[in-house]
């Protein structure tokens, strides 16, 4: 089980009750389409991903994207629960979209960066450390029922 400290537990609370969380959502997945294109294969049915200003301006998109951050969320509220929170979503990814699991890594970090530049100066490395903890451990849980 994953040890949180109260500061990383109230940061992570403090980040998800101020960020926009479609905005951030659809931002995140827009920039994992753009700066990774081979994770452009699972939405074939997503239409025009042509480039950047396509991918952004697709609505599709917009609403995966919030989807996922509304799935990051269950997270923040389980904190403790994360890998049981996620049991049904990893097996989801694993054997009805195949996607790769090192995808997960791509998407974290994407929404490291959009989380980053929407908390500007009060990302400090305290918090960006306990997010990006807390994205290891979905990372983690998202991957588990791979075999
Ligand atoms: Mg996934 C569906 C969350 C990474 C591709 N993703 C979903 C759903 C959630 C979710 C909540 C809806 C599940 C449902 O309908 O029951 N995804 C989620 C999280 C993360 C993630 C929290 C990691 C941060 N997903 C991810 C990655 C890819 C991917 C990296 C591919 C590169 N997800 C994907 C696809 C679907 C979902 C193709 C189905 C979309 C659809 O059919 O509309």
């Amino acid at each position: 089980m994953v040890v949180w400290t109260d500061f990383e537990r109230a940061t992570i609370q403090n980040i998800f009750s101020k960020i926009d969380k479609d905005a951030v959502g659809h931002q995140a997945l827009t920039r994992c389409l753009v700066v990774y294109p081979w994770t452009q294969r699972y939405f074939g049915k997503f239409g025009n991903l042509y480039n950047a200003a396509a991918i952004s301006g697709n609505p599709n998109v917009a609403a995966h994207g919030s989807v996922v951050a509304h799935g990051l969320e269950k997270a923040v509220k389980n904190m403790d629960n994360i890998k049981a929170i996620f049991a049904e979503l990893s097996v989801l990814h694993s054997e009805k979209l195949h996607v790769d699991p090192d995808n997960f890594k791509l998407l974290a970090d994407c929404f490291t960066i959009v989380i980053a530049a929407s908390l500007g100066a009060t990302f400090t490395a305290e918090v960006q450390a306990a997010l990006q903890k807390f994205m290891a451990v979905v990372v983690s849980a998202l991957g588990k029922q791979y075999h």
